[in-house]
């Protein structure tokens, strides 16, 4: 049986939901309240954060780590292609989204660095060469771990034009990408509230803690 320790609000959960959904991956949910983390979950989760998941008596932390372990388990599942070179192309995307992507929508957010919209202006006109050509998901014509790792930050943009009126260009490879993802039922099955995120997301629009 898995079980995933997750937050509607947190992106990085959002993953593992999606990985779970695409791979047709039944699991019992449990809702964390990040605002009153239970003392009990602080116990269970080493890194004292979502996602958490369960299978078998282990527990697996780290929105990444799950994913592949997932993937690994559940081989039969398309969760990532059978190709190598493709598999490449998914480590080259996340590292990419993890460099580029990730960190400046929060520093966009906080309004950390005067530089930080361009950045993310110009990781936004950069995607479309991490991205398959045919698409029109991020590795072809099938969801896949790839899209699940990144994915739950362009769901959450309203986030940065409420804030920021931060207005992103999509170039159209992007775009099909987005109305691909938001049309897939799975994604549907997984979508969170915009008016939601925007409430969640006022606690992360000051400057980060150091
Ligand atoms: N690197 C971790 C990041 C997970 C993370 O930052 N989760 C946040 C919510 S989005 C969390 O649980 N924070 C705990 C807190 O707010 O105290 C992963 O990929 O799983």
């Amino acid at each position: 049986m898995l079980k995933l320790y997750t937050a509607q609000v947190c992106p990085f959960a959002h993953r593992c939901r999606l990985a779970l959904s695409f791979g047709h991956l039944e699991s019992e949910r449990v809702e964390i309240d990040l605002a009153e983390i239970p003392d009990w979950y602080r116990r269970l989760s080493p890194n004292e954060k979502v996602p958490l998941l369960e299978h078998d008596g282990h527990r697996i932390w780290e929105s990444a780590i799950i994913n592949e372990y997932l993937s690994d388990v559940y081989s039969d599942r398309g969760l990532l292609p059978d190709d190598p070179l493709l598999r490449v192309k998914f480590r080259l995307a996340v590292d990419w989204a993890g460099n580029a992507v990730i960190p400046t929508f929060y520093q966009v957010l906080r309004n950390e660095q005067a530089d930080a919209a361009e950045r993310l202006h110009k990781a936004i006109a950069d995607m479309p060469q991490w991205m398959s050509l045919e698409g029109p998901f991020w590795l072809g014509d099938q969801p896949s771990l790839a899209d699940a790792a990144i994915y739950p930050w362009f769901e959450r943009w309203n986030v940065l034009e409420h804030y920021r009126a931060f207005q992103a260009e999509w170039p159209a490879r992007v775009q099909a990408w987005l109305d691909a993802m938001r049309q897939h039922e799975l994604v549907i099955q997984e979508a969170g509230d915009p008016q939601r995120y925007v409430k969640a997301y006022a606690r992360y629009t000051t400057p980060a803690k150091v």
